[in-house]
């Protein structure tokens, strides 16, 4: 133990926001002080300087612990200590995750979306759409005057707060036309379209991300503020983010928009929810 070390941490403080929580410290001002150590458990306070996981050393005094589970409490404790090393006396703070993300509304692809609950409002024929394996299909292969399907519900949104959108969609063919779009994030103040081809997704009036659009994968669309950002099968790393665009609309959208295109398009599930941006 120190000699004559009676400091204690001020402030040794633990702020709790989703998925991470920030620590910050004072470190003691001891002409032997060598750094601090910050180490944690989720069973309860690392008993000394060798329980629990380290997480921090150094003469720094914050450290943000990141990647954490959601509605878990996190145990932490400081020891300071001099350069033999000898620990000083713990000082013990704790926080608790908040709770994770969840989905508002689940459209699992079972039934047409007219008949889901909640029901979806369409604009065009869902007699192009079908349930095939667990999917709604849309099968567009006319560009006669009527040829599309979207579906929409207003989901309430705010700019502010974020919107969040999975699906988990295969596009089989595509003639492209200029009005079509897949899915569509509209939340009074901004909104954002996408498209889906066979090679590639495409950001309506935006760059394009070239990958298998013919096989099944998860696009997970997000739109906060002024950026809207686009991860695929779960990655945390967005394939396309930028700017929305502006639209008074407060609506969820998607299907296949353009009657002068064609597209063969499977939904496996639609899941949404307006409580904020959240990546995987
Ligand atoms: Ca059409
Ligand atoms: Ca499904």
């Amino acid at each position: 133990m120190f000699h004559g070390w009676t400091f204690h941490y001020v402030n040794f403080a633990a702020t709790p926001s989703a998925g991470q929580i920030a620590l910050s410290w004072t470190n003691p001002g001891d002409a032997d002080f060598a750094g601090t150590m910050v180490r944690f458990k989720t069973t309860g306070y690392p008993t000394g300087p060798t329980d629990g996981t380290q997480i921090y050393t150094g003469t720094g005094t914050s450290y943000t612990h990141t990647n954490l589970s959601p509605s878990t409490t996190y145990y932490y404790s400081a020891f300071a200590y001099d350069e033999v090393p000898n620990y000083a006396t713990k000082a013990d703070v704790s926080a608790t995750t908040p709770a994770g993300m969840s989905w508002q509304v689940m459209y699992e692809g079972d039934v047409l979306p007219s008949a889901a609950s909640p029901s979806w409002a369409f604009a065009g024929s869902e007699s192009w759409a079908s349930i095939v394996s667990g999917a709604v299909r849309v099968n567009d292969n006319s560009t006669a005057t009527g040829s599309y399907v979207t579906w929409r519900q207003g989901w309430v949104a705010s700019n502010a707060t974020g919107t969040t959108v999975e699906t988990r969609m295969r596009c089989a063919s595509i003639t492209y036309n200029s009005a079509q779009k897949n899915v569509e994030l509209l939340d009074g103040t901004k909104s954002v379209g996408f498209l889906l081809y066979t090679n590639k997704i495409e950001v309506i009036g935006g760059s394009s991300y070239n990958l298998t659009g013919s096989t099944y994968h998860t696009y997970r669309f997000t739109l906060q503020g002024n950026t809207f950002n686009v991860y695929l099968d779960g990655g945390s790393t967005p394939i396309l983010t930028g700017a929305p665009g502006t639209s008074a609309t407060n609506q969820v959208k998607f299907g296949v928009a353009a009657y002068a295109g064609m597209q063969d398009i499977y939904f496996d599930y639609l899941y949404y929810t307006v409580a904020g941006a959240y990546p995987p």
